[in-house]
């Protein structure tokens, strides 16, 4: 059976994007393959997180994953650093990575440019996540595109390891998907919309008052002539709401857009379709966070069962490497 593994970090309220670009996939994955998905608060740490917020946003972000449909009768779902093998599998990797490709990475280079503070950490993080998927001899992984970058080094590190210690690691695929991959922060649609910028009217938060969505997508920029057709280079406003409507139904962008002449109408039905995917979430979401202790023993289940598997490949790495067994 195919293996899926995925993860987001716990850096702030889930965006729409998470849930489009992602999360909805992870839920339908799980009917034809063996899911994996964590909660990588490690990753969170590559940029300063205050200790009672992190705590409490990875219990409730683990808890917002149930509500969207992750089945902990069907997934493994855990915390990272509840699993340490992430941590020693991250430095082989790191090793096995050049100091130039991690130079490359757009992501870093985003994050770093004006930043007060550079960690060492986020400068390795594509380690630490190909450490992620590796560690679970992972088939497929599905992500947003902004992770395509981060995907194709984990490929590479896993196609060089194998080559200089003998087959070890299985060969992951990335996993986008075709509509909703890069949904676009609604005042500013030339940049992703994310949940650790700062841009309160641009992003939608899947816990958000279902009012105040709406009253978001209606604000929304769109372009300066009136036509509604979709062409992200051209039209990026009207494109996003073209593609956030087709996520939500299924229909293709270029096809709704054949039905609008105005913008008005366009994101009145946009904002009623995002609407009506987040409100059973929403409720979903109220049963999970009344019951902690219930979330806690999911998450220590998940990372038994996590551990169990992490534990044989990562034996098989120290093997190939040549380390020297204890005892
Ligand atoms: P941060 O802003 O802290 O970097 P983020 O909102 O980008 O966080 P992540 O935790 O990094 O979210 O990502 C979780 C998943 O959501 C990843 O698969 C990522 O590709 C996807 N994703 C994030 N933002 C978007 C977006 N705007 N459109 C589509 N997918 C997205
Ligand atoms: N780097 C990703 C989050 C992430 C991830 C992973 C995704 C960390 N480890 C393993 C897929 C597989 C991000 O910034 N969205």
């Amino acid at each position: 059976m195919t293996r899926v593994f995925s993860g987001i970090k716990p850096t702030g309220p889930v965006q729409l994007g998470n849930l489009l670009g992602a999360l909805r996939h992870w839920v339908s994955d799980q009917d034809e393959a063996e899911t994996i998905f964590c909660v990588v608060d490690l990753h969170a740490l590559t940029v300063p997180q205050d200790p009672t917020e992190l705590r409490s946003r990875t219990l409730e972000l683990a808890q917002l994953l149930l509500a969207i449909g992750i089945d902990p009768n069907r997934s493994t779902l855990f915390v990272q650093s509840h699993v340490p093998e992430h941590t020693e599998l991250s430095w082989i990797l790191e090793c096995t990575a050049a100091f130039g490709e991690l130079r490359r990475m757009t992501q870093f280079k985003d994050k770093s440019t004006d930043a007060e503070f550079v960690s060492a950490g986020l400068f390795t993080y594509p380690a630490l996540m190909a450490a992620d998927i590796l560690l679970y001899d992972t088939d497929r992984v599905p992500v947003g595109d902004d992770q395509r970058q981060h995907l194709e080094l984990a490929r590479d590190l896993a196609i060089r390891f194998n080559h200089r210690y003998g087959d070890t690691f299985v060969v992951p695929e990335p996993s986008i998907p075709k509509v909703g991959a890069r949904v676009m922060d609604l005042q500013h649609p030339t940049r992703k919309m994310s949940k650790s910028d700062e841009s309160p009217q641009g992003t939608i938060l899947v816990l958000e008052d279902l009012a105040s969505v709406a009253k978001k997508i209606k604000r929304a920029v769109t372009d300066t002539d009136t036509e509604v057709r979709f062409d992200m280079e051209a039209k990026p406003g009207v494109s996003n709401l073209l593609s956030i409507l087709s996520a939500c139904t299924g229909e293709a962008p270029e096809v709704i857009a054949t039905r609008y002449s105005r913008y008005g109408d366009l994101k009145a039905d946009c904002a009623e379709a995002v609407v009506e995917t987040l409100r059973p979430i929403q409720d979903r979401y109220a049963t999970y966070t009344a019951d902690p202790t219930g979330t806690a023993a999911i998450l220590a289940l998940g990372a038994e069962r996590a551990r169990a598997t992490a534990t044989g490949v990562l034996a098989r790495v120290r093997q190939n490497l040549g380390l020297l067994p204890a005892g």
